[in-house]
């Protein structure tokens, strides 16, 4: 497809300097043409992992301008840091954090109003697939966004579809499984733009290793992946990179 492939590595709240090192030596991001790796490490440690040359992100932002928010990420200093993209919605953020769609709505704008790319995470729980109401639960995430900000804002976005009962648990979406929602993400879109639906960016989440990404990967609408866990560990994650070339 001509869709862009994107491998990032969502490092949630760990890893360090000495990490970044490590991954300097192992990671040559040269050696995946056409993919863009991307690393979302803690907020303090984005400049040292621009200074080695990487695609980096936040894992979320503040939806305020500067300001009194003691402890919040302004989005317009994470586009000085050098980073050109920022994670949105991860399901981590929505239940641990209570991150509405009301307000991810809003970091959504702001990170698209300083320059970031929003990757906006959606996925249904364990409870939600079982009822049934899977495709229900990420059509109400994503209209959130395009019935507020319209479905041109989607046009420099990418989306991630991740199953909150896969995040970290061990238990992935067959390939089968995710593609069918992703298939579903694209149509949803596609209806109301076609031509944005074909070139948006859909990544799969959600226990992703180096044994099951090239599957994965081969589906027809899964244009990449984000990656936890795995993307921790240099040597795993450069298969992972390798296997969405
Ligand atoms: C899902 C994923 C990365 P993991 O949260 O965002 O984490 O690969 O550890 O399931």
């Amino acid at each position: 497809t001509q869709r862009k492939r994107i491998v990032a590595g969502n490092w949630k709240m760990n890893g360090s300097l000495e990490l970044i090192n490590q991954f300097a030596e192992t990671i040559k991001t040269d050696l995946y043409p056409n993919v863009e790796v991307i690393f979302f490490p803690p907020s303090p440690l984005l400049s040292a992992m621009a200074g080695k040359g990487f695609n980096t992100g936040a894992q979320t932002v503040s939806e305020h301008d500067a300001g009194a928010f003691t402890g919040e990420v302004e989005a317009k200093l994470v586009r000085e840091l050098g980073c050109k993209y920022t994670l949105i919605g991860h399901s981590e953020r929505r239940t641990l954090f209570a991150e509405s769609d009301a307000v991810l709505v809003k970091k959504f704008a702001k990170a698209q109003q300083v320059g970031l790319t929003p990757i906006l995470c959606v996925g249904e729980t364990e409870s939600q697939r079982d009822a049934d109401a899977t495709e229900q639960t990420i059509a109400t995430q994503l209209n959130a966004i395009i019935d507020k900000l319209g479905v041109a804002c989607l046009q420099n976005s990418v989306i991630a579809y991740e199953p909150v009962w896969a995040i970290g648990t061990g238990k992935t979406a067959t390939p089968e499984q995710a593609q069918s929602v992703h298939k579903f993400i694209r149509d949803l879109i596609a209806s109301k733009d076609a031509q944005i639906a074909a070139t948006l960016p859909i990544l799969y989440g959600g226990s992703v290793n180096d044994s099951n990404s090239e599957l994965l990967f081969a589906q027809p609408d899964i244009d990449g992946g984000l990656i936890g866990g795995a993307s921790l560990k240099p040597d795993a994650f450069s298969t992972i990179c390798a296997s969405a070339v």
